[in-house]
């Protein structure tokens, strides 16, 4: 397929005012009749064709002003609608189009999920709903009639206000009215048939709006949406207070479907909802999963201003919606629960998922210059690297004048479809700093390594550090500039204290933070009375790859003392890292791993710190995931080698110090009924880690602590952490713990989704056959991407050893399933595909056997779009 460039962006040659739409409902055959008000752009030569989109649509009737069209007004095919010579002056275009939504299972446009009709539009899905100019800078205001049998959809929902309904006389029908004054690009368009139980509530906003909430969902489930209506309602006064974003409509629908490929949909007052980020009840969803409902909630309502008030000019965009609402959700999250834990769950994922990205055929800028499929960059580099951007602009230009931005941003711009030029303008102009060589940040690709070295004079009082940054180049951008980089610094003296120098020079500051923009760049801090530790990067100011000269002893020095707890946890993490990287090399040369005392003492320290918040303790424990290692070895990776030497590092841990790991695992204990709130869900993530460390112990006794936690667990988190202990270390009791789960879950596929998944990742020989075996299961549809990505991708992504097979099969497996899937459902396909990204980093043996595999698909013919995009350029 010809790809789009940025380049090639062209307004409109007409603009669609209104959009009327009446929906006629039935499962193999629903009709849609679209009418809508059409005005040539004044730049338009009279006489301009107008060309519509559309995707595998059937039309059934057409008329311009009233008048069927004859067969040489226009020309049509299954994705594109031409009429040759439109009037010159302002007119109205009919269409009808016959859908089958049963036979839609790329679960874009309209379609069915478990009997619900339900749509998805973005990114380009209205197009298979009917004929339209169907791109994001083409804002209509939308008027829809939906109408079904009554025993088959009792719940009709569409955007905006209700209007209207009633019963169709003499049928078994009825239908419903709703118009949305705000315009709107067609993506934002949804619509909701169902027999849905609805839980309600109502919000009053800071501007006296009394606004009715509702969140639909199957019959049954009515029991586990508090969660989601709590966090909505926070969501919805956290953006008045903090952003002074008022809600806009009278009523906010959310329905939760079982069928849907990504996590949610911000369409205009009706947002459609992966269940999973809805559905929770303390028996059936982890902590985790509670934190993510919370986070995809404020996500989506977040976007009713960033994203729907203020929408993309074209989908080069995406991160200026994206990027800016997965900000504004980490923030709120921040304030929901401890910053800092936030902080680093926030990094850890960034690293895990988009630092690999970045280095890899995969790699594009936050704003890509070139696609072939857009759904293929709804990327970690659009959204979470898009969010690091907004952050650093705002520890750049500090709180006051971000806040400022933002407000100018929504006075100057609500109503538009805009781009990221303007929306850095309004920084610019807020803060009086020049932005030309930051907005690069969503230009290059790849992630800046800084290297920083230090040098201190004691009798001057000074240190010295001198910053060198250096980008690769990545795909298509052989060449990189200089990157203009925030770099929080303190500087922790030995007493604990901060030093604070009396003169910082060699670059600018804004507070404590650095501007760094040239390759090297040194700076001087003067006037010290005492030998400092620097603090680089505090809170992870940018998203880089910071490789600094500070030994062990200061890096433990900071994790014990650092000021900035964000910097505690990265320091203790960059030795744990250094050492894993030399037990894995020392594996593959089959030496017996060996933690430093240092480390162990950090550790223990650690374990019996009261001090500090137990989430925090959590992750301070949590060892770097095999792929986090994979990822700093970076080349000729040898994935058994590296579970080899992560799974010895942590049995040495937990023998050394086995009684601490042991008592504060008696003392998170609580006693009270399970609450998801984060202090108590911080001491079962603690308790947790610890019972890893049991599990994966040479104790026999604290091996056997993890089937007591399994059979006396009360809550899905405590049971599911047991059961991926029992399950990962291949304990006695695992079978047992397995069986038990399948039997409590069988009918409740979300939490079959974890029993799946435990299975998926377990890092043993069997585990590719046994993923095959459970293709097979009555619980595992190959038609729901929930399932698929519990099983499958589970199985690519989070099974670094078994994936990476090193006679290949792992590869093949996930390839002949991905070929399968892409007849179905394209998107999900390639997204599958995407676990291929790292494969030229492995050793030669695996790196042929993936290479094989991606040839293999590259060489059939009838891949879609998706997958291909994603095989030709894994192979890039
Ligand atoms: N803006 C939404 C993106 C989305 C999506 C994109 C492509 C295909 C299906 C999709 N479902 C949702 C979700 C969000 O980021 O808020
Ligand atoms: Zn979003």
């Amino acid at each position: 397929s010809a790809p789009v460039r940025l380049e090639d962006y062209r307004a409109p040659a007409y603009r669609i005012s209104t959009v009327h739409l009446d929906i006629r409902l039935a499962p193999r055959s629903a009709k849609v009749r679209a009418r809508l008000a059409l005005e040539r752009a004044s730049d338009t030569a009279p006489g301009t064709p107008l060309v519509l989109d559309g995707d595998d649509l059937r039309l059934t009737a057409l008329s311009l002003d009233g008048r069927v069209l004859a067969d040489g007004d226009y020309t049509v095919a299954p994705d594109r609608l031409e009429i040759v010579s439109p009037p010159t002056g302002p007119f109205t275009l009919e269409i009808e189009t016959t859908l089958d939504p049963d036979a839609n299972t790329k679960l874009m446009g309209l379609y069915r999920s478990n009997g619900t009709y339900c749509t998805q539009c973005e990114a380009e899905g209205f197009r298979r709903i009917t004929y339209f100019l169907d791109r994001p800078d083409c804002l209509a205001v939308y008027t829809t009639r939906i109408e079904a049998r009554v025993g088959e959809a009792p719940v009709l929902l569409g955007n905006g206000n209700p209007v209207e309904s009633g019963p169709v006389p003499g049928t078994d029908r009825h239908y419903a009215i709703w118009h949305d004054p705000h315009p709107k690009p067609a993506y934002l368009f949804a619509m909701v048939a169902g027999d849905l139980a609805c839980v309600s509530d109502s919000f009053r906003t800071c501007e006296g709006r009394d606004v009715a909430l509702n969140i639909y969902v199957e019959h049954g489930n009515e029991g586990a949406c508090d969660w989601a209506m709590d966090s909505l309602k926070r969501s919805m006064r956290w953006d008045e207070e903090v952003f002074g974003r008022a809600y806009d409509l009278d009523v906010f629908n959310i329905v939760a479907v079982s069928d849907f490929n990504m996590g949610a949909m911000e369409n205009k007052g009706l947002n459609i909802f992966n269940d999973k980020y809805v559905l929770a009840r303390p028996e059936t969803a982890t902590d985790q999963d509670y934190a993510g409902i919370e986070t995809v909630i404020a996500h989506e309502y977040f976007h009713n201003w960033t994203g729907n008030r203020i929408t993309c000019r074209d989908w080069f965009q995406l991160c200026l919606k994206e990027g800016l609402t997965v900000f504004r959700d980490q923030e709120f999250s921040a304030d929901m629960r401890s910053r800092a834990v936030k902080r680093i769950a926030d990094v850890r994922l960034l690293k895990s998922h988009q630092f690999p990205e970045d280095a890899g055929p995969l790699a594009h800028p936050v704003r890509p210059r070139l696609y072939h499929e857009i759904n293929n960059f709804y990327t970690a580099t659009v959204y979470e690297k898009g969010a690091e951007v907004v952050r650093m602009l705002k520890c750049l230009i500090g709180d006051e004048a971000f806040r400022a931005g933002m407000d100018l941003y929504f006075r100057r711009h609500d109503g538009e479809a805009t781009t990221i030029e303007a929306f850095l303008a309004c920084f610019q102009e807020a803060s009086g700093l020049d932005l030309g060589q930051f907005s690069l940040w969503y230009e290059q690709a790849g992630t800046p390594v800084l290297k920083v070295d230090s040098v201190y004079e004691k009798e001057a009082g000074r240190l010295t550090l001198t910053f060198r940054q250096q980008l690769a180049p990545s795909p298509k951008q052989p060449d990189k500039k200089p990157m203009h980089i925030p770099v929080r610094v303190g500087l922790m003296g030995e007493n604990d204290e901060e030093l604070a120098p009396a003169a910082i020079t060699g670059a600018d500051t804004t507070g404590d933070v650095l501007h760094i923009r040239t390759p090297v760049q040194t700076v001087v801090f003067s006037g010290l009375t005492g030998r400092p530790v620097p603090s680089l990067l505090r809170g992870f100011s940018a998203p880089v790859s910071l490789k600094s000269d500070l030994n062990e002893s200061d890096l433990l020095f900071l994790a014990a003392h650092d000021k900035d707890p964000f910097n505690r946890w990265e320091a203790l993490q960059s030795v744990v890292m250094t050492a894993l990287i030399a037990a894995t090399a020392g594996a593959a040369r089959q030496e017996a791993v060996t933690v430093s005392p240092a480390l162990i003492a950090a550790f223990a320290a650690n374990v019996a710190d009261d001090s500090l918040e137990p989430a925090f303790r959590a992750l301070c424990l949590q060892l770097p995931g095999e792929a986090d290692i994979a990822r700093e070895i970076g080349h000729d990776v040898d994935p058994d080698a590296v579970h080899a030497a992560r799974t010895a590092f942590r049995r040495a841990i937990a023998d050394d110090i086995a009684p601490t790991i042991r008592a504060t695992y008696e003392a998170m204990r609580d006693e009270a009924e399970f609450s998801p709130d984060a202090r108590s869900a911080g001491r079962r993530a603690l308790r947790n880690t610890l019972l890893d460390y049991l599990g994966h112990g040479s104790d026999p006794a604290g091996n056997l602590l993890v089937q007591t936690h399994f059979e006396a667990s009360d809550n899905m988190t405590d049971r599911f952490a047991a059961l991926s202990v029992l399950t990962h270390a291949a304990l006695p009791g695992r079978d047992a713990a397995l069986a038990a789960y399948e039997e409590r879950y069988r009918a409740v596929p979300l939490a079959m989704d974890k029993w799946f998944m435990v299975q998926a990742t377990a890092p043993t020989a069997s585990t590719l056959e046994r993923v095959r075996q459970l293709t097979g299961h009555p619980a595992f549809s190959a038609g729901n991407p929930n399932r698929v990505r519990a099983l499958i991708g589970a199985f690519a992504s989070g099974n670094q050893s078994q994936f990476n097979r090193a006679d290949g099969a792992g590869f093949d497996f996930v390839a002949d399933f991905a070929r399968d899937l892409d007849r179905r459902n394209p998107q999900a396909a390639a997204r599958m595909m995407s676990a291929f990204r790292s494969w030229r980093a492995l050793e030669p043996g695996r790196r042929a056997h993936a290479e094989a595999a991606l040839r293999r698909l590259a060489a059939e013919t009838d891949l879609s779009v998706d997958m291909r995009d994603i095989v030709e350029r894994c192979l890039q």
